[in-house]
């Protein structure tokens, strides 16, 4: 059996081995040569960029393989607790980068490189995003990784390995046209294949009862989980942990050869295209509404394969004291759920352990709850999952029982210790029997069954307490916490912009930040320091023409690096209001046109950059982004005015574009309707890069305004709690529409941007349509106080140094927001774990 899983018995286990790694560029250049030439994927002789990139893994990967079996070894001898986070998306991005970089041999591998020919730069670039995610929920998983393995944590991560991942978006004149991304192609040089690691995994079938009573699951469709391994290496640590992706296949055995032989190829084959359907696709939907038989089979598939191999981990390690109880598995085992996509968790441990281990009810129960968390990652309702109670019945009948009995037992105990809360019990309960469509509520199964439930940042963490759980908060007071989220400053500083990396480390006269990222308020003490402007906007400047040049590549339009680069991406939702956004850059437009030429060389030159992808059946997502686009068309094509303003749709949005934006931006937006953003990351990422936030009282924007002040921050809009009021008074048609608003929308209707039917999308913010009550989203309410907020953007960038000043101390304020502090905080206060280092190589500290 392989080190890196299996169980190291004295008989069975591979010895330690030391392979002398190369250390001089020299040596490893032949080590890429070795893999250019013994790995066969390409045909020989050839070795352009991207034979160089399959060799250069190859050859990093030997370093990861042996620090990742060396961690596991150690894992399996202390046997800590260790945490498992389940989650449905990872949104990895490229891997190389930030394996050389986290490894700390990137001068080397740029040198050895160099020395057969080719640039690292344009190497990394040849691989393709895992785009195993969405948006900001599978981005965390991905940040949440990086920090565990940095941090030396016992954890792992668990998803599934979907062989397409999220679209490709494609711009034309229609809008936006999604095309599959084929990211395993060429083969994933990041992957292990661990062919001993297989599960079966059950669907379908009955419960049988046999005469004493005891309940099993039979009968049903069959599919095998095969595990496929990432090695996830913490930054300058030995400690590299995995991702297990579950890939599912079916049985050589169900393959009927004989309905094959008579030609009948569909059914002979008809488990292997049900295995091959389940990991076919990322459900590409961020936060929408979806109810589809295929999306529960996935969810159920990866919590069942999961638990398997967590509970045969458990009972390998017997810590050298016979066999364990199960009472231990709470003190070995911690299981965190990324937002409800993983429930099927919760009865399937309750099922593995009553029905194949012999545990009762209460024991069962126990151990499962103090095993599970449940992170919740936002309030829209439509997001909030439920299940037909039908489907459930027919897939996964047991478990339906089981939620039956969870169901029960939680009425049961509201009747007999919160007899006030009896009028809230058909709003908490899990199972909503209302008789047009019963439903499973997933969120509400999570909460009575974990011991821990987290929100992502502090005021949406308020809000579950005070809104959406506000009615168990009576019956378990201390359940509920706040993680505030954060994202890994290896990716979204270190390695995204060096040149900002370098001024930050050379006058902190360390490199520490990157690992203890509170040492960023050090540079406080420089914010006036005419030195540290000089080399600090230039840094700026040389990612501002990166930035340029990409833009010039992939969209043909020509921006001017010393314009104000104005950034928003991220997923496109009406409640992200990307809408707000381009009225104002409507408005912005028409202003200009109406200038004299004197009047606009007072002006601040602008270059508005939106990006993001919409799901595919959003009309209205759709809508705004062919709207985007067709504004930029005319904007920057009118001779004008095209100096002072710019309008860029910035094509398929990713985790690799977003590592040249962020470092290039100077304002970002993050300007959703108070109260509906959970938190955002990419808020962090731009405060990090030395980028100004314009935006509302939103998620972690509250956080960030607080921590890097409240002067350094272009704040505008309602707040959460004025919320409800405004749109009541909407209803009420007591609203007046501010002037410059109605003009905006005018100057769309009229054609100015082409003939696209726009009424619909800007009739959402009107009257009553949309969502059924007109401007849900609010933004005729914000837009006024938003252009004002703009204008006092414009004047800050007048002033270089004063917006420099402001620069820097967004940088320096951004300590707060690393993922290693929030899983940190996770560790500690939810999966009560610790670290467990693997003896460490000696990584030297950089002092410039
Ligand atoms: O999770 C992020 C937050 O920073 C964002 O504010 C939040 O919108 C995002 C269903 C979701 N919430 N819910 C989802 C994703 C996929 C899906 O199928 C819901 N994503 C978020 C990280 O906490």
């Amino acid at each position: 059996k392989n080190g890196s899983n299996a169980t190291a018995t004295a008989k069975s286990s591979i010895p330690a081995v030391s392979h002398p790694l190369a250390e001089e560029s020299s040596e490893i250049a032949s080590n890429i040569n070795f893999h250019a030439q013994y790995t066969p994927h390409f045909s020989p002789f050839k070795f352009e960029p991207e034979q160089a990139y399959y060799a250069t893994a190859g050859s990093v990967r030997d370093r990861l393989i042996q620090q990742w079996n060396e961690t596991y070894r150690h894992f399996h001898e202390v046997d800590p607790k260790q945490t498992y986070y389940l989650s449905m998306e990872y949104l990895q991005g490229r891997a190389l980068t930030n394996a050389i970089g986290n490894l700390n041999i990137q001068d080397a591998y740029a040198d050895a490189l160099n020395k057969l020919g080719h640039e690292l730069e344009e190497v990394v670039e040849q691989e393709k995003d895992a785009a195993l995610g969405n948006g900001g929920l599978g981005r965390l998983a991905a940040c949440f990784l990086d920090s565990m393995a940095t941090l030396n944590l016992p954890a792992w991560g668990y998803g599934l390995r979907y062989r397409y991942g999220l679209f490709k978006q494609r711009i034309t004149k229609a809008g936006q046209e999604e095309i599959a991304e084929d990211w395993l192609e060429k083969f994933s040089p990041w992957e292990v294949v661990r062919h001993d690691v297989v599960f079966p995994v059950q669907f379908f079938g009955r419960v049988e009862v046999d005469p004493s009573g005891s309940r099993k699951w039979v009968g049903g469709e069959v599919l095998q989980a095969l595990a496929y391994d990432v090695p996830i290496p913490g930054y300058k640590t030995k400690n590299t942990i995995s991702l297990r992706l579950w890939e599912a296949k079916a049985c050589a055995e169900d393959i009927s050869l004989s309905q094959f032989n008579d030609g009948q190829y569909e059914s002979a084959a008809q488990l292997h295209s049900s295995a091959q359907q389940i990991c076919a696709v990322l459900y590409p939907g961020d936060a929408t509404e979806n109810g589809k038989l295929l999306r529960l089979k996935q969810q159920f598939f990866l919590c069942s394969a999961s638990l398997q191999d967590i509970i045969s981990r458990f009972k390998e390690r017997k810590g050298g004291k016979g066999l364990r109880q199960w009472s231990e598995f709470p003190s070995k085992v911690a299981v965190q759920l990324n937002d409800t996509h993983p429930t099927l968790t919760i009865p399937e441990l309750m099922r593995l352990l009553m029905d194949d281990e012999g545990l009762g009810w209460d024991d069962a129960w126990d151990v499962m709850t103090r095993t599970i968390a449940y992170t919740n990652h936002t309030v829209l309702p439509e997001a909030l999952e439920k299940w037909s109670q039908a489907v459930m019945w027919k897939l996964l009948p047991r478990h339906m029982e089981i939620i039956e009995e969870i169901d029960k037992r939680f009425i049961a105990l509201i009747q007999s210790t919160q007899p006030n809360l009896e009028s809230k019990l058909s709003s908490m309960c899990i199972l909503d029997h209302n008789p047009q469509k019963p439903v499973v509520r997933m969120a509400n199964l999570c909460v009575v069954s974990s011991h821990t439930v987290n929100g992502v940042a502090q005021l949406h963490s308020d809000i579950l307490k005070s809104e959406l759980f506000a009615d168990y908060v009576s019956v378990w007071p201390n359940k509920f916490q706040n993680k505030t989220n954060g994202i890994t400053p290896r990716r979204w500083l270190r390695f995204c912009s060096p040149e900002l990396s370098h001024i930050v480390t050379k006058w902190l006269k360390t490199d520490q930040w990157v690992t203890n990222l509170d040492l960023l308020t050090n540079l406080r003490q420089f914010a006036d320091n005419a030195d540290f402007h000089t080399e600090w906007e230039s840094a700026k400047m040389a990612n501002k023409q990166r930035l340029a040049q990409y833009i010039l590549r992939v969209t043909g339009v020509s921006i001017d690096p010393n314009s104000l680069f104005d950034i928003q991406v991220k997923r496109i939702h009406e409640y992200k209001r990307q809408l707000l956004n381009i009225l104002g850059a409507v408005y912005r437009y028409k202003r200009l046109k109406e200038m004299s030429p004197e009047e606009r060389k007072n002006t601040t030159s602008r270059t508005i950059m939106i990006g993001g992808k919409a799901f595919a059946t959003y009309t209205n997502a759709k809508r705004i982004v062919k709207l985007v686009n067709d504004v930029g068309a005319v904007v920057n094509n009118d001779p004008e005015v095209n100096t002072y303003l710019k309008v860029v749709f910035v094509p398929n949005y990713n985790v690799s574009v977003a590592e040249i934006l962020i470092p290039g931006s100077e304002l970002s937006q993050h300007i959703s309707t108070a109260g509906m953003e959970a938190s955002g990351t990419s808020n962090m990422k731009f405060a990090l890069n030395g980028c100004l936030i314009i935006g509302t009282l939103d998620g972690a924007n509250v956080e960030i305004r607080e921590e890097i002040g409240e002067e350094n921050f272009f704040l505008f809009g309602a707040t959460a709690d004025e919320v409800p009021h405004l749109r009541k008074e909407r209803e009420n048609g007591l609203f007046m529409p501010d002037p410059r608003f109605e003009e905006a929308k005018q100057f769309i209707r009229s054609g100015a941007f082409g003939n696209y039917d726009y009424n619909p999308l800007l009739e959402s913010l009107e009257g009553n349509s949309g969502y059924g009550r007109g401007d849900y989203f609010l933004v005729g309410h914000d837009f006024p106080t938003y252009m004002d907020a703009q204008a006092r953007v414009d004047e800050a960038y007048k002033d270089r140094k004063r917006w420099i000043k402001m620069s820097i101390l967004s940088t320096s304020g951004s300590g707060k927001f690393s993922s290693d502090r929030t899983i940190s905080q996770y560790a500690k206060e939810i999966w009560n774990i610790e670290e467990c280092c693997v003896p460490q190589l000696r990584y030297p500290t950089v002092t410039p």
